[in-house]
């Protein structure tokens, strides 16, 4: 702050204009006079990256000299969305770029909006990865993050008028990437398939030779800390032929031949996979996850050799984190090196693997479970395969030490699950070969060590499993700083406290609390909610047409479609409500206070029954939107194409966010604590991270339906075996069930597979949680009449959200599980 009151901000304000004019000219080889929004956002980035590589290199080069131990965060997904003003923010540079471009005539708000989002993840997963590697860099941890360069990230939604979603490509890197930094020096070759020989020597060496070879490229990504210097990177792999093209075919004629082999060795990195929680086997995934973890650990043993201490020594100095299972060839990869190439015994090798890895869960439903066929391992990772045989053998061998002749706990230990084709169970390879595993929420964590890795626990000893609930992406500086700046203003002046200070120690915000009491406060907090709420329907006016009443309450559902977080709940339930409407008096619908329902979500591919959900969803509002009976009362509105950037405008503005997932299933959710950060109050069942968050800021804050995780089997058993008729059990769910079955949306067959999954099976509980749920919304109609009341709940919220700052939780990972200390950058 002293620094900041000797800044020369004047001077600051000329130099940013200087270097955006030089990239102008130089960089970009345009002219300024005729510069579009897209070119002075290109110049912008670019200037503001010769201030972030000045501290990427002086980060680079402490953690070379200082050698300390280093943590490694390994994901298939980073989720960054855009980072132009995230830097500025850091770099406390945001108000001097927005004067220095005005004077070019340019405004700040326009440049950033040129920037397309980095997606390169599915969701929640993805996301936390990001926030991870904010809060790493802003807490000065020594952390790099290891990925895959995709070309095209998630794809991009389209949603017919009919309500189809349609895919299309995310072409995010056509207008280059002022962000990333290949390295084409920083290379890997990286084999597949081919054969594999044991030496026969009496050592566990073996040879692995021919198959195909090709290239991992590096490109760099800085990652600058919140008001701090240090300035961390993420790594990501792009793949490439090893040789152009192959000549001989070329020159015999056969041309398509010739590019073949450079075109299978480019498809490694094109794509991110769209589905997140179902597996699907494919070879080219696995492709990805060997290709990004034998190039991130070469990188990585690459790097711990140049401080020249004995391999055994690895563990001392390095920690990779595992984000799910999807890294997990990472454990065999890393025995294979010992072994093969450092010729080291087999249980030294196993001792270094098991210090140096950690595991993440990240869910516990059976589909997503990662397991690879051995057929297809053994064809594409031959030496891998034999060293899976070898762990599960020794590992098989102690566990029938400890429990002589149980055969059925055996079989359900092994790493390899019987049948046809025999398959490698993931989550248990990353089990036996981490040094410790955890969940992400209490109740997950419980679930995990209670039922997926039961067995584990017996054998291991509870110890090595533990939690750390997630920070959301509660990097709180994009959720509140970046996305909702008048509020921050308001804690700021409020609490009389630097948001420097604050925004780097979320528990401040507790002392927001007295300040429910203080009717200007509370004045103020409602304003800036409402002008939140303005700045969505801005938005929506200007990107779909539609016109959104902002004296309504903003109720909002926003994440993946899937079954089981039961957005066909939410849209059952506002049919509830338009039919409840529909049979109203005018007397009585005075009383009501209107509601505008969001959705916004992507559908994996090839998941039928979610996209059938958005489609019913898109069907009633064409129907409701355009009621005269109700459309003031309640409007409806699927936003498409659901990214990090959609989220920065929809968070903020809203009053009531669902995350209503059957207990149980939702592991943590971390969009419900950036809502909640928001001053958004939650909907929910008692489930995940909304346990915890309900006991931060306290059970008469939240609005808690639904049955409990204990009872759930039990109800998922009555549904098999002793079936109860809809129309007996929910006569309103059933009512519901009925109208659309008629048609009073249209497409009358269309639905009924949707319907189906509720009339028969009911995995989800839908019909054992629709009346809580009816009765829940009512509690929150209810509560929103009184909004003096309303806008304290808002301010308890908002003030108890500390806990959930991805800051605590790196640092539980850093103290707890990687023994890495903060690194001081000067
Ligand atoms: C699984 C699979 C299976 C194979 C196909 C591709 C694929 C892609 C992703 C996944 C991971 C599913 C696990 C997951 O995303 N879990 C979510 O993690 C969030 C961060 O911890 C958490 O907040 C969500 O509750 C949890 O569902």
């Amino acid at each position: 702050v002293w620094k900041d009151a000797m800044r020369d901000v004047d001077t600051e304000v000329t130099s940013i204009t200087k270097s955006f004019v030089n990239h102008v000219q130089t960089s970009l080889a345009r002219q300024p006079y005729n510069l579009d929004n897209l070119g002075a956002y290109q110049a912008a980035a670019l200037s503001v990256r010769d201030n972030l590589l000045v501290n990427w290199n002086e980060t680079a080069l402490q953690y070379t000299r200082k050698a300390p131990k280093r943590a490694y965060y390994l994901s298939l997904e980073f989720l960054m969305g855009r980072t132009l003003d995230n830097a500025l923010l850091n770099l406390g540079l945001k108000d001097q770029y927005s004067e220095g471009v005005k004077k070019l005539g340019f405004s700040v708000e326009d440049i950033l909006d040129q920037e397309r989002d980095a997606a390169l993840g599915n969701g929640g997963l993805g996301r936390l990865a990001a926030c991870y590697l904010d809060s790493s860099a802003s807490q000065e941890l020594p952390v790099w993050g290891y990925g895959l360069r995709y070309k095209y990230g998630i794809f991009q939604q389209l949603i017919s008028p009919a309500g189809d979603q349609l895919e299309a490509p995310d072409p995010w890197l056509d207008n280059q990437n002022p962000w990333e930094l290949p390295r084409l020096d920083v290379s890997y070759e990286i084999r597949f398939y081919g054969q594999a020989e044991r030496l026969g020597d009496g050592t566990p060496r073996a040879t692995w030779s021919g198959g195909q070879e090709v290239l991992a490229v590096a490109y760099d990504v800085m990652i600058p800390g919140c008001y701090t210097k240090t300035t961390n990177n993420l790594r990501l792999w792009e793949s490439k032929p090893k040789r152009g093209f192959d000549l001989n075919s070329f020159n015999a004629g056969n041309y398509e031949g010739a590019v073949e082999a450079s075109n299978s060795a480019a498809a490694i990195t094109s794509v991110l996979y769209p589905n997140d929680h179902t597996t699907f086997g494919k070879e080219l995934r696995l492709k990805q996850q060997y290709f990004w973890t034998a190039a991130s650990l070469a990188d990585i043993l690459r790097r711990f050799k140049n401080i020249g201490k004995p391999i055994t020594e690895f563990p001392d100095y390095v920690a990779i984190q595992l984000n799910d299972t999807h890294p997990t060839l990472a454990i065999p990869e890393l025995m294979r090196i010992l072994i093969d190439e450092e010729d080291q015994p087999w249980s030294t090798a196993w001792q270094i693997v098991t210090n140096t890895f950690f595991y993440t869960n990240h869910t516990v439903l059976p589909e997503a479970l990662e397991k690879w066929p051995v057929p297809l391992m053994e064809h594409l990772l031959p030496r891998h395969m034999q060293i899976i045989y070898d762990i599960n053998l020794l590992f098989l061998q102690s566990v029938e030490k400890k429990f002589p002749g149980d055969r059925d706990r055996l079989g359900r230990m092994s790493l390899i699950e019987e049948g046809f084709p025999k398959q490698v169970r993931m989550a248990y390879l990353a089990c036996i070969g981490s040094r410790k595993v955890n969940g992400v929420a209490e109740l997950h964590s419980d679930l995990v060590k209670t039922t997926i890795l039961k067995d584990f626990v017996e054998f291991e000893g509870i110890s090595k499993f533990g939690n750390v609930t997630n920070g959301s992406e509660l990097t709180p500086r994009r959720w509140l700083d970046q996305c909702n700046p008048e509020l921050s203003s308001l804690i700021s002046s409020t609490l009389k406290v630097d948001k420097a200070v604050w925004l780097k120690d979320l528990t401040r915000l507790e002392a927001l609390l007295p300040f429910t009491e203080d009717e200007a406060f509370r004045k103020e907090w409602a304003a800036i909610k409402q002008r939140n709420k303005e700045r969505l329907a801005h938005h929506v006016q200007t990107t779909l047409g539609f016109t959104i009443n902002t004296n309504a309450m903003f109720d909002v559902q926003i994440k993946r479609l899937h079954e089981y977080k039961r957005q066909t709940l939410n849209i059952l339930g506002v049919i509830h409500r338009y039919l409840t409407l529909k049979n109203m008096s005018a007397a009585e619908k005075k009383k009501v206070n209107p509601r505008v329902v969001f959705f916004a979500g992507k559908a994996a591919p090839a998941y039928y029954i979610a996209k059938l959900t958005i489609r019913l969803i898109v069907n009633v509002a064409r129907i409701i939107n355009e009621d005269p009976d109700t459309k003031d009362l309640l409007q409806l509105y699927f936003l498409p194409d659901y990214s990090v950037s959609l989220a920065e405008v929809l968070i903020p503005a809203s009053d009531i966010s669902q995350h209503i997932s059957t207990a149980g299933t939702e592991a943590s959710g971390t969009s419900n604590m950036k809502f909640c950060l928001n001053g958004g109050l939650l909907l929910g069942t008692v489930d995940g991270a909304n346990i915890e968050i309900a006991e931060e800021v306290g059970e008469s804050n939240v609005f808690f339906f639904g049955h409990l995780t204990p009872a759930v089997e039990d109800l998922r058993y009555q549904h098999t075996y002793h079936p109860t008729p809809i129309e007996e059990k929910c006569p309103a769910l059933a009512n519901v069930l009925n109208q659309v079955s008629a048609g009073l949306f249209g497409d009358a067959h269309v639905y009924e597979p949707l319907l189906n999954t509720i009339r028969q099976g009911d995995h989800y509980l839908l019909s054992d949680d629709f009346d809580s749920y009816i009765a829940a919304l009512a509690m929150v109609d209810e509560a929103y009449l009184d909004q003096t009341e309303w806008v304290k709940k808002s301010i308890r919220t908002t003030a108890k959200m500390g806990k959930f700052s991805s800051d605590r939780a790196i640092n539980e990972y850093a103290e707890s599980y990687w023994n890495i200390e903060a690194q001081k950058i000067a």
